[in-house]
């Protein structure tokens, strides 16, 4: 059976991307698996440079095929912020209830019309020669003006998926896995079942 290293240290991110591939014959491991492997600077200006940066780095040191997310909400009313920068937005060390506070506070002036946002998810596969196949996804909503909801993780609290009138933290997170930014990449990248070396099983 083929391996696959999820390359990320965000803990919600493996789990959900664990489970959109759940259905393909692979070994699936994770950075956690891995821990003399450096830190890599995401050096990127754009989540596709990024996403390339995370993979090939985790492909190289692991000498496996790598697969990286790199994703970010992308908020009209800031000219696209925080953007490539969602996981730094608050400063280092802070939490993903101080970054939604921060978010809610600049925009508390802002009317209903204009809170449109989108969760943008670049996903990277690399093999360790350097091969590198790239998917996209994006998921539109609109910014709360409150926290709601407890799954999830990062700025779920505060995206409101107006097909559902939930947030993103409110929907059952087998549902997130359905419409996500993070599953239309993944699931983009299942066409390219031969890049994985793993055919997709009968169920
Ligand atoms: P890795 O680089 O190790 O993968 P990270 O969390 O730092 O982990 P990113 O640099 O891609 O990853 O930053 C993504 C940030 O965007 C993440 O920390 C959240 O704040 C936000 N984000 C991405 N996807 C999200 C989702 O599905 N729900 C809520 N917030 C999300």
């Amino acid at each position: 059976m083929k391996t696959l290293v999820i390359a990320t240290t965000n803990p919600g991110k493996v789990k959900e991307i664990s489970r959109l591939l759940a259905g393909l014959s692979l070994n699936i491991l994770s950075l956690a698996d891995f821990p003399a492997i450096p830190q890599v600077e995401e050096t990127g200006s754009t989540f596709t440079e990024n996403a390339i940066i995370k993979a090939r780095h985790a492909a190289k040191y692991t000498g496996e095929m790598s697969l990286a997310d790199d994703s970010g909400l992308e908020v009209d009313a800031l000219d696209g912020k925080p953007g490539i920068q969602s996981s730094r937005f608050a400063g280092p060390g802070a939490t993903d209830a101080q970054r939604n506070k921060l978010l809610l506070s600049l925009l508390k002036d802002t009317p209903d019309e204009k809170r449109t946002a989108r969760f943008h998810c670049v996903v990277a596969i690399a093999s360790p020669s350097g091969e590198t196949q790239i998917f996209d996804g994006v998921c539109e909503g609109l910014i709360t003006r409150e926290p709601r909801g407890a799954h999830g993780f990062g700025y779920d609290p505060v995206f409101f998926v107006p097909e559902y009138g939930k947030t993103m933290a409110e929907l059952p997170p087998e549902v997130k896995n359905e419409i996500s930014h993070r599953a239309k990449a993944v699931k983009a990248s299942l066409c390219f079942g031969s890049f994985f070396g793993a055919e997709a099983d009968s169920r």
